[in-house]
């Protein structure tokens, strides 16, 4: 009572991490186009993550967001091939059975920086302060190879918990060169990183 929830508390603990580092914080609607959700992204019409069954669709084009990554494909084409860095939090919505580990709405905050010379070094450089500040400065921390349809090359990064396990706690890459085309980036001038950081699923 009378204190903001505990997601929230992160939430603006992680924006003001970015902030720092010179991002904007954008924000955009929780109902999208299958256009700006899927097709914008990479994902193919016949993507599996594009079944009914796996998303909340209100009609045949429009479902409740299963990523925040829309508002990154909004801010590509607003900004018309000019830099970018900027994170997105907010909510997400995926059909799943509600468990202990599983939600049918959570909470993302997804980053994307676009820019000339952009590398994976700027990735490792941008991330693994961020999961420092969080998990502690001595934390033990792995790059795993990974697939996203939106990012080439894609990875997994997980901390090391001092009960011997590793805990993936996000997902980043280089943004797809068909991914930048769409935004109206080009693939040969610029080059962009993408990360996700969610709570539950
Ligand atoms: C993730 C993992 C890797 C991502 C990509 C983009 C965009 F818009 F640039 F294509 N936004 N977010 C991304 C990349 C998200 O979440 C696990």
């Amino acid at each position: 009572i009378g204190s903001s929830h505990l997601l929230q508390q992160i939430v603006e603990e992680l924006e003001a991490f970015f902030i720092g580092l010179g991002y904007e914080v954008k924000e955009g609607p929780e109902v999208e186009s299958d256009h700006f959700n899927f097709e914008m992204l990479n994902l193919q019409k016949d993507h599996p993550a594009r079944a009914m069954q796996d998303s909340f669709y209100i009609d045949p084009n429009r479902l409740l967001r299963t990523h925040t990554s829309p508002v990154q494909a909004r801010t590509m084409l607003e900004s018309a091939g000019k830099p970018i860095k900027i994170v997105c939090p907010g909510k997400v919505y995926r059909r799943d059975d509600d468990d202990q580990t599983h939600s049918h709405q959570f909470m993302q905050i997804e980053g994307l920086v676009i820019g000339e010379d952009i590398s994976m070094a700027d990735l490792k450089g941008t991330l693994l302060p961020v999961i420092r500040k969080f998990f502690g400065q001595d934390r033990e921390i792995r790059l795993r190879p990974s697939y996203f349809p939106f990012t080439e090359p894609s990875v997994e990064v997980d901390v090391h918990h001092e009960d011997g396990r590793w805990i993936e706690v996000l997902g980043a890459g280089m943004v797809h060169p068909n991914v930048l085309k769409m935004g109206g980036y080009d693939p040969e001038k610029v080059q962009g990183f993408a990360f996700g950081i969610r709570d539950k699923r």
